[in-house]
């Protein structure tokens, strides 16, 4: 495939010593913008966490402003670490942690936990980046944030899949909305490189959440549930789009290899969260 569109030069960081595994990710994430790893948690580890989305977002939609639209039928609610049963295990998991550091540097920072829940009848997303490309990424070629996903469902064709166009996270921001939503004349760009991605209960993929993506529309009767682990290099500045906490008493049950990668504050008690209203939301409608 032909690249037309200006682009930045992509600049990987040395992967010298790291295991194949962690030096293949890397490569993955500078070229495709995507990578994924099978069987990470067990299938029961999955069945926990989508209880737990099931809490939060059942909880989120009892109030105002607790889960932001995305297109119809589509939420985003940001939540605690504490409202998931296996966030330590996630953040603490060796592929997470070697990821982001051979990408993020050893100073990452764990800045964002929620999820999507696309129902039945979501419709396509425009295609998108999570926010604009930041100057340091066009300036030297260098990713400075990650997000993980992992599905609390096996995905079946007909909900909706998630869907990626591999090598499009170095695109400038031509003819972008926001920087963040481009035009629909590009979209040939992306249908010509997308690839639809099935993940099965206990696989986790990491994301720059730049390479244009966009959920599909989803025919079946099922929900298509989503956590997101929202990374970032230190000075990415994603932190302050969020709201997470934690407890003291969470906090200091963690080890000190995660509580050094937590920015968020550290509170007697939890606030629910109230959404941000985003321009995702405005540009791709009400629930
Ligand atoms: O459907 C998905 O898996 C992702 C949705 C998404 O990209 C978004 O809502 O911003």
């Amino acid at each position: 495939m032909t690249d037309t569109v200006p682009r930045v030069t992509p600049a990987p960081p040395d992967t010298t010593g790291l295991e194949p595994e962690l030096q293949e990710a890397v490569t993955a994430l500078y070229t495709d913008g995507v990578v994924g790893k099978k069987g990470a948690f067990s299938t029961e580890w999955a069945d926990q966490l989508r209880e737990d989305i099931e809490v939060a977002f059942a909880e989120a939609l009892s109030r105002p402003g607790g889960a932001v639209g995305r297109g119809t039928k589509r939420y985003y609610v940001e939540m605690h670490p504490e409202q998931m049963r296996g966030w330590v295990e996630l953040v603490d998991h060796p592929w997470v942690r070697g990821v982001c550091e051979a990408v993020l540097g050893p100073d990452y920072q764990i800045v964002e936990l929620g999820f999507d829940v696309p129902g039945p009848g979501a419709k396509d997303q425009p295609w998108h980046r999570d926010f604009p490309m930041p100057d340091e990424t066009k300036e030297t070629g260098r990713l400075t944030s990650l997000a993980f996903n992992l599905t609390a469902v096996d995905t079946d064709e007909d909900m909706g899949p998630f869907e990626i166009a591999p090598g499009t996270q170095w695109d400038l921001p031509e003819g972008f909305e926001h920087e963040m939503f481009p035009e629909k004349e590009l979209y040939p760009r992306f249908l010509e490189r997308a690839v639809r991605k099935y993940p099965q209960r206990g696989d986790i993929s990491a994301r720059s959440a730049l390479t244009l993506h966009r959920g599909t529309e989803n025919t079946s009767q099922k929900s298509r549930p989503v956590l997101v682990l929202g990374v970032d290099a230190p000075g990415a500045g994603n932190a302050e789009h969020h709201d997470m906490a934690v407890t003291r008493e969470f906090y200091d049950s963690l080890p000190e290899r995660i509580t050094q990668h937590l920015v968020c504050p550290v509170v007697d008690e939890l606030t629910p969260i109230t959404q941000k209203h985003t321009i995702e939301g405005l540009m791709m409608g009400d629930a």
